[in-house]
């Protein structure tokens, strides 16, 4: 087994089971060392809880940077999520080249809109300082939506094929792996898209939608990626470790703000050993 040591900068969201909660577990149960970077700290995630309270860590940044800096401490991976404020995406621009390893990957997962809108608490200004930083990436994690304002477009909520691939060469980034992609009415799956090479994972859809699960992908894919594994294979057990968690809370109507991923940890580790 690979042992990296991997950085993740996102938001610590206390409750409501999506970005710093979900991927600290699920990078450790990859078998990483995870250090993190918190940018924000809020009550909860802003889905459908009302406003939540929330306090911005965007001048941490620069001095834990350094300081890790002094410390010739550097990452084998990082992979951004959910920042909170446009600040915080330039700050986190400009340093993340600085902190990895010499082969080290930038994984960014713009993490700003679902579902053809912005967050709610985001903006416009905030979606093109995020642009900026997948510009740097070596593997973006968008879904149609966030694709879709990247490049342009406008957002189509049951997209084809021919929409995909137009999306694709207009983002014009070399490794885009888009999730939400169906392409019939029962269908969801991820888009792997690696030096203009394209493959679809296709699995079934299921009818409820969660807070949380793009977290969960991005930090499977990352961790899963880091063993040694190519981007297809890391993109197709993330989607798979993703179904796996939601068909875990189906069933359970009261537990809407996310998925019980916890309870398939086990499962995830069994695949990466398989
Ligand atoms: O799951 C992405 C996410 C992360 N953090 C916060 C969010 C969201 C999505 O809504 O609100 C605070």
């Amino acid at each position: 087994m690979a042992y990296k040591r991997i950085l993740t900068v996102q938001d610590i969201s206390c409750v409501g089971q999506c970005s710093m909660t979900v991927a600290l577990p699920i990078l450790s149960a990859c078998g990483h060392e995870t250090c993190i970077l918190p940018t924000a700290v809020l009550s909860t995630h802003t889905g459908e809880f009302g406003k939540p309270a929330r306090i911005h860590l965007g001048d941490i940044v620069e001095p834990f940077c350094r300081h890790w800096q002094e410390n010739d401490i550097s990452f084998d991976a990082i992979l951004v999520g959910y920042i909170g404020d446009s600040q915080g995406v330039q700050m986190v621009s400009t340093l993340a080249r600085k902190l990895l390893s010499p082969d080290g990957l930038l994984i960014v997962d713009p993490a700003f809109a679902d579902n053809g809108k912005i967050y709610s608490g985001l903006d416009e200004e905030y979606a093109s300082q995020m642009h900026k930083l997948c510009r740097q990436a070596d593997i973006i994690l968008p879904n149609i939506t966030e694709a879709a304002m990247f490049a342009g477009m406008e957002y189509q909520e049951r997209p084809d094929e021919d929409y995909v691939k137009q999306l694709l060469e207009t983002l014009g980034h070399p490794n885009v792996i888009l999730t939400g992609v169906g392409y019939g009415a029962e269908e969801t799956g991820v888009v792997v898209y690696q030096d203009k090479s394209v493959f679809h994972y296709v699995h079934p859809k299921v009818e409820r939608s969660f807070h949380g699960t793009g977290d969960i992908f991005a930090s499977c894919f990352t961790g899963v990626l880091l063993q040694e594994r190519t981007i297809p294979e890391a993109a197709q057990t993330a989607a798979d470790f993703v179904f796996i968690c939601i068909e875990n809370t189906v069933q359970n109507p009261a537990h809407w703000y996310g998925v019980k991923f916890e309870t398939a940890l086990p499962k995830l580790i069994h695949m990466i050993n398989r």
